[in-house]
């Protein structure tokens, strides 16, 4: 077993997968035969309470703080936001209690409560080190159109660039999506031309400068980018992310299993 171990933000827009392909990867490392933690920091969270090793809502839960604070939803989000950074010292010690290989966290359905508040740094750094990466989460709703692509791939930039960690992009519900879909997707994310003509022929704006730029901020960012699709429901790519990880974190080689794999 590592020293340290890796730790993943499972994160993206609200209703994006987080919460299922945390729980998906978890029981995926388990019949597999590695060890991994999972950690719930979504105090709205709605799935059960025993479906995280950690739950921030033994701490920390949303419909508490609009009473406490009368306030509504969102407003109580970003104030358990901050509610949740003055826990994470009762979380790291819970986590410290739990010997693991990875630790899968389940972040807060809003990706700007945990994008741009100053409290998620702190909770991130308190929680992980040097082996610490994001998942940013595409939903194919957003993903399947040109625009909605590109604006989930700044995003995601955003996100890396708030926390200057690796960040993998990951596809999620492609049971919901065509084969070519799919296909089309990963070729935006690989090939900048293809995503600029695409965009270009979804919405043709008469504003050359626009477009131009736009090319550009997309040939910036698109390189240095790939996708992997993923589903929680019948677990594609699961195994392709947990290589990516390990290649993330340096370690190359697979994991010794640290226990049997389980039956099928
Ligand atoms: N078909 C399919 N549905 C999925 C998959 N993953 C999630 N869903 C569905 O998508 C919806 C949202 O999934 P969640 O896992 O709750 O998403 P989330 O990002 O945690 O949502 P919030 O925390 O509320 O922002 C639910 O209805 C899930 O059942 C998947 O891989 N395939
Ligand atoms: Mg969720």
């Amino acid at each position: 077993m590592a020293e340290e171990p890796g730790t993943v933000y499972f994160t993206g827009t609200a209703g994006a997968g987080k919460t299922k392909l945390v729980q998906a990867f978890a029981e995926w490392f388990k019949s597999s035969g590695y060890d991994a933690v999972t950690v719930n920091l979504d105090p709205g969270s709605e799935a059960s309470e025993t479906a995280s090793d950690i739950d921030i809502r033994e701490w920390v839960r949303l419909s508490d703080v609009m009473d406490e604070y009368e306030l509504g939803p969102n407003g109580a989000q970003v104030a358990a936001s901050d509610l949740i950074a003055l826990k994470v010292f009762e979380v790291k010690q819970a986590l410290e209690e739990l010997r693991t290989d990875y630790v899968l966290v389940d972040t807060p359905g809003q990706v700007e409560l945990f994008a741009f508040r100053e409290s998620s740094r702190a909770i991130v750094d308190a929680l992980s080190g040097d082996r610490s990466a994001i998942a940013f989460l595409f939903d194919p709703n957003l993903a399947k159109t040109p625009s909605g692509f590109v604006s989930l791939l700044m995003l995601s930039a955003t996100v890396e660039f708030r926390f200057r960690l690796p960040t993998l992009n990951l596809l999620t519900k492609t049971d919901l999506l065509a084969a070519e879909r799919i296909e089309e997707i990963v070729a935006w994310a690989e090939e900048p031309g293809r995503l600029s003509e695409a965009v270009t022929t979804e919405a043709p704006t008469p504003d050359v400068q626009l477009s131009t730029e736009l090319y550009r901020a997309i040939e910036a960012l698109a390189p240095l980018t790939t996708i992997l699709p993923t589903s929680a429901v019948d677990r594609t790519g699961l195994e392709a992310v947990y290589r990516r990880l390990q290649q993330t974190f340096g370690a190359g080689e697979d994991l010794e299993p640290s226990h049997a794999p389980a039956e099928p």
